[in-house]
Order: C-alpha cells, then sequence, then structure tokens
C-alpha cells in the first residue's frame, strides 16, 4: 500500500533545484517580453489533469506476444497503487478511468476509499463487449450492442448499465461506450441495419444515465472488425450522439483515425457542435497503436490543444472536455510512460496557451498565411519545461518524476510484493 517515501521526493528536489529555479527565472524573462506573464501560465498549467486508465499499468501487448513486466498490478487495488505513484510524482494525474470488468472487485466502497488515500478521484467508466467473460450467456464473437441477435444486444446493455451503476458508487460522472462492432467481410453484414441497432442499444443504455452524467462515444476507424465497423469514425459517432441528446457525446483517441487525418479539425468541429466529449490520448505512427502520448507528433498533440485553448479563450457554451490517456506500454515500464505522457500532454497545454490569439487572429483575417503559422509556431517551440517542474514541485510532487521513481526502487519493491502475472489485462488497447 506504500507509496513513495516524501523525503525520498524532497532529497530529489533538491539536488535539481538550483537549476529548475534559474531556468523558471530565465523563462519567466523571455515571456514577459511577449508581455505573457508565467505565474499566470503557470497557475493555469496547475489546473490541468488528465486520467489515468487503469489497464494502461499493466504492460500491453500484440496480438503476437505479451512480454511481462516486474511487479504487474494484479488487480485493482495494485493498480491504484501505482495511479497514486504517477499523482504523487506528476500531480498532473488526479483521476482513474476503469475499465470493467477487468477492474471488478467486492467492495466497491473499500476501492474509493483506497483511492482517497492515495488522493485519487475516478473518471469515466469504460464498459467491455469487446470481449467475452466467463460464463457469460451469449458471444460478442459478432458483435455486441449491434449483434443481430437481440438477446446478445440486451446482454450488453445490460453490462452497460452495471457500468454507470459501479460508476455511481466511484463518484464517475461518464460512460465510455467503445464497441468493437464490425465486420471483416463485404456482404457480412447490412450497414444500415447495425447502425440502427446500435442506436436502439445505446438509448436504453442512455435512459439509465443520471441527469449529471454523460455517454461518451469512443469511435475506432477499424480493429478487431477489419472491413467495416459500425462508429468507425466522428461522423458516425456524431451522428448517434445527436440521435441520443445532450448528454451524448463524441470521444476522440487519437489513436483511432488513419495517418494523416486531420485530428486537430475533427476536434474543432465537435466543439462547434457542442459535442465533444473529451479525449484519449496517445500517439500513433499507423493505426491504433496506441504509443506514448506526443512520442511521434508532439506537433500534432499541440494543435490539438490550440484548438482546446482557442475554445476556452472564446468561452464556447458547453465546451468541457474530459482528458484521458489511453495507450499500450510494450516496451517501457508503464509508470514511467504514463508520468512522461501525463508532461507531454501538460506540455502541448502550456504551449497552447503561450500562443498570442490576437495576433493570430490578425494574421489569419489579412490571408497572412506566414505569420499565422508562425504565431503557432512560437507556442510550440517554447521549451515550458521550467514551467511544469514548477507547478509539479509547489503541488508537492517531483521536478523530475522519472529520475525520482527510478532512485526510488518502486518497481524492485513491488516485484517483490506482487508475484509476477502472465495474463490479465491491458493486452491491446
Ligand atoms: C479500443 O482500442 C480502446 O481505445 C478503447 O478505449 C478501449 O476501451 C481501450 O482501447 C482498451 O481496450
Ligand atoms: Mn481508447
Amino acid at each position: 500500500m506504500k507509496l513513495i517515501d516524501k523525503q525520498q521526493i524532497q532529497a530529489h528536489n533538491e539536488s535539481v533545484q538550483r537549476h529548475a529555479n534559474t531556468d523558471y527565472e530565465y523563462l519567466g524573462e523571455q515571456l514577459a517580453r511577449r508581455n505573457i506573464d508565467i505565474e499566470t501560465i503557470k497557475q493555469q498549467v496547475a489546473r490541468f489533469g488528465v486520467a489515468i486508465p487503469s489497464w494502461g499499468v499493466g504492460t500491453g501487448g500484440t496480438r503476437f506476444a505479451r512480454f511481462p513486466g516486474q511487479g504487474e498490478p494484479r488487480h485493482v487495488f495494485d493498480k491504484l497503487q501505482d495511479c497514486g505513484v504517477i499523482q504523487q510524482l506528476t500531480r498532473a494525474t488526479p483521476t482513474v478511468s476503469l475499465h470493467i470488468p477487468w477492474d471488478k472487485c467486492t467492495d466497491w466502497s473499500e476501492l474509493r476509499q483506497t483511492a482517497q488515500g492515495y488522493g485519487l478521484g475516478f473518471d469515466a467508466v469504460n464498459s467491455n463487449t469487446f470481449s467475452d467473460q466467463k460464463d457469460q450467456s451469449h458471444s460478442y464473437k459478432f458483435g455486441s450492442l449491434t449483434h443481430a441477435n437481440a438477446a446478445t444486444r440486451a446482454q450488453a446493455v445490460e453490462h452497460n448499465i452495471e457500468c454507470i451503476e459501479i460508476g455511481k458508487k466511484l463518484g464517475s460522472k461518464a460512460l465510455t461506450v467503445w464497441i468493437g462492432d464490425g465486420s471483416n467481410f463485404p456482404g457480412q453484414q447490412h450497414f444500415r441495419r447495425a447502425f440502427d441497432r446500435y442506436l436502439e442499444s445505446a438509448r436504453q443504455i442512455y435512459a439509465a444515465l443520471p441527469d449529471d452524467w454523460r455517454m461518451f462515444l469512443e469511435h475506432k476507424i477499424c480493429e478487431p472488425a477489419f472491413y467495416s465497423t459500425v462508429i468507425q469514425d466522428w461522423g458516425s459517432s456524431y451522428l448517434a450522439a445527436s440521435a441520443l441528446g445532450s448528454k451524448a457525446q463524441c470521444l476522440v483517441d487519437l489513436g483511432h483515425h488513419a495517418p494523416n487525418v486531420n485530428i486537430e479539425m475533427i476536434v474543432a468541429r465537435l466543439i462547434a457542435a457542442g459535442k465533444l466529449a473529451g479525449f484519449h490520448f496517445n500517439d500513433s505512427k499507423y493505426g491504433d497503436d496506441d504509443l506514448d502520448a506526443g512520442s511521434v507528433a508532439p506537433y500534432r498533440l499541440f494543435l490539438v490543444f490550440n484548438e482546446l485553448v482557442s475554445a476556452a479563450h472564446e468561452q464556447v457554451p458547453g465546451f468541457n472536455p474530459a482528458y484521458m490517456l489511453d495507450q499500450s506500454h510494450n516496451v517501457t515500464d508503464p509508470i514511467e510512460s504514463l508520468m512522461s505522457s501525463a508532461a507531454q500532454v501538460q506540455r502541448s497545454y502550456a504551449q497552447a496557451l503561450l500562443v498570442d490569439r490576437a495576433a493570430l487572429d490578425a494574421a489569419q483575417d489579412a490571408n497572412d498565411a506566414l505569420m499565422a503559422t508562425q504565431a503557432l509556431k512560437r507556442g510550440f517551440e517554447t521549451d515550458v519545461t521550467p514551467i511544469l517542474q514548477r507547478v509539479r514541485q509547489e503541488a508537492g510532487g517531483a521536478i523530475d518524476p522519472i529520475a525520482t521513481y527510478r532512485a526510488s526502487g518502486y518497481r524492485q519493491r513491488v516485484a517483490i510484493e506482487r508475484p509476477a502475472v502472465l495474463g490479465g489485462s491491458g493486452g491491446i488497447v
């Protein structure tokens, strides 16, 4: 149950303090010359948080193999402990997003209390009708919410309602629904009927949502169905969310698009329509390869945040996205990947806050493409590391989370406490 010793964090902070202070002062001077107050940016960044996916703290895998790491979490309480460490060091990840039934436990109030002890709350609950569970009556091999058989659909609806009930016990305020339903052969599935069945099922789930809850519909271009997917893009997601009602919105997982798709523009469209639920942040080179956020295309992540900061700046009505990570860690320590990804997301946010909005507007209105794009680049090219360090430190976290984590020996400690597991959740995400 133990996180990292506070004194260890303190000792590490002291060893890097002097350089961090110098860098912060220097950046403050640079920003002041651009009429930006570093303290204001710091305060905005300090209010930003991104949820950790419970399944992300386990080692992932591919369809070929999974190479387990040391001291992997055995159950949801171990997962919470790892999330507690991430929050303790980064202070940027105050919530956890659970996946049911992977995270099922016998005592939800104990889980809630344990989370509170780590300073954690719960973000959206994710349902799982993309794999069969032991003793389940109907298989999801050919779909779940859109299955041709009404009894299978009813079972999938029931599971989602159970997720809402669990979420209520934990203080969650949203249900994320991603289905793998689709087809592998042309002709296998009637496209329009499958979508109609999706709506019919989703309406029943929607009807069970508490008043202050939202339903996040997550689209994905393909996988596991590689010929067609029922909710394959933001268009289908938007149609469904509109048909359901105001509590249904579209969740953008950055990895769920074809290469080169302009995701920031999709984000802008959803904002304008009042239908942006939030994000699953990750990165990808091809399709859904769930690499660490900003590891391949940090500029794209920045451009997404540029849309978000612009919407907040203009106070677009109803704009309230949920921020979550959704990654699969196959070759790194998941705790390290999640800490660096959280910092990367924070970094993109801070960079977007530095964009001179008036200059950008003026350049756009004057059709000055070069100055417009330079206004963005200026934000992106600013190294905001000193701000992130200061935010973490002031909140009681680590100036350098990865170095502090490595020095703490946490992974070695839990490797002894937790016997190796070969199966578990956290396969392909
Ligand atoms: C599907 O690829 C996904 O992105 C959904 O969010 C799932 O809930 C998650 O990964 C875990 O499989
Ligand atoms: Mn996702």
